[in-house]
Order: structure tokens, then C-alpha cells, then sequence
């Protein structure tokens, strides 16, 4: 694995929150993967944070010291202090709920959360499977063929 990359927006969201450490905040990223997702979300935020990059041609997210993170081998994973919490849509959760002053949460009691939830679980369990069905060679001409949706 190689060494962590530190934030450049450190100082100044460090200064907008004032309440994350700079190391409070670890994205085990990897470029092309869903956790650009995630990196996405943290400069959303605006809070420090850092990168792990994981190198997935040679496999650093089957190694032993990421699968103690991630038993899944699979990347984004995020550890926000003690707390450790895979899965793209439910870091995006976690991290909206977890830094409110970013305004990115939609709350329970809202008339927002229902549409809110539904997008977020319309990529990973509608939207991504089709893709990756399609992308395997899996092509239908039946129109009225939904079988994710
Ligand atoms: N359901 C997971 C999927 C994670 C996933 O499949 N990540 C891919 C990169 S986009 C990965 O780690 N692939 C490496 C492998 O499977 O060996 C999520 O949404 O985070």
C-alpha cells in the first residue's frame, strides 16, 4: 500500500469546522472505483481528511492489512475514528449525517427522506446492477425486460 496523501483542504475546512482531527477522517480509495464517490462527498463536506491509496492491479485490497478492514476486499472503505463503514451509499449516508453543518442530510421527519432514500438506493441496487449486467454481454431486445428495476 502506499502512504497516505494528506488533504489540501486541511487548513481551511479545519478552520470552517473546527471539530474533525486531521486524522479523524481515512478514505481507502482507488482510482478508477467507486470510491471516487466517496472522495467526492468528502470535498462536499469540506472536512479533512485522508487518502490510502490502494493499488487494486496489484491487489493491495486483498491483502491481509486491508481485509482486516474490509473482509469484502472491496473498495471504499471509510474509518471516520474508531468506526468503520463500507458500501458507497452508506458512507454517503454516514458522512451526511455524521458533519450536519455541510446540510448535504436529509433527516427523518423531513417530506424530503422518502425521495432522498430512494435516490440513494436507486444506484447501487437499480441502477449499477443493470450496468454491470449490460457490460457483461447480458443484451435484451425486450423492452419490458427490467430485471433490476
Ligand atoms: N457494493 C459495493 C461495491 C464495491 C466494489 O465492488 N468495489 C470495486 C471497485 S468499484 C472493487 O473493490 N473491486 C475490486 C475487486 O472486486 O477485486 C459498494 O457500493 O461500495
Amino acid at each position: 500500500m502506499s502512504s497516505a496523501i494528506q488533504s489540501d483542504l486541511d487548513v481551511e475546512a479545519s478552520q470552517k469546522t473546527g471539530r474533525v482531527d486531521m486524522s479523524d477522517l481515512l478514505l481507502y480509495h482507488a482510482v478508477p472505483s467507486r470510491s471516487m464517490i466517496v472522495h467526492w462527498m468528502l470535498e462536499e463536506l469540506g472536512v479533512p481528511y485522508e487518502i490510502e491509496l490502494l493499488h487494486l492491479e496489484t491487489e493491495d485490497h486483498k491483502q491481509e492489512q486491508y481485509l482486516a478492514v474490509n473482509p469484502m476486499g472491496k473498495v471504499p472503505a471509510l474509518r471516520h475514528g474508531d468506526v468503520v463503514v463500507t458500501e458507497t451509499a452508506a458512507i454517503c449516508a454516514y458522512l451526511a449525517e455524521a458533519f450536519p453543518e455541510a446540510e448535504l442530510d436529509i433527516a427523518p421527519g423531513s417530506p424530503l427522506r422518502g425521495e432522498y432514500l430512494r435516490w440513494l438506493f436507486f444506484a447501487p441496487v437499480t441502477a449499477e446492477p443493470a450496468i454491470l449486467w449490460q457490460a457483461l454481454g447480458n443484451v435484451t431486445t425486450d423492452v419490458d425486460y427490467l430485471p433490476f428495476a
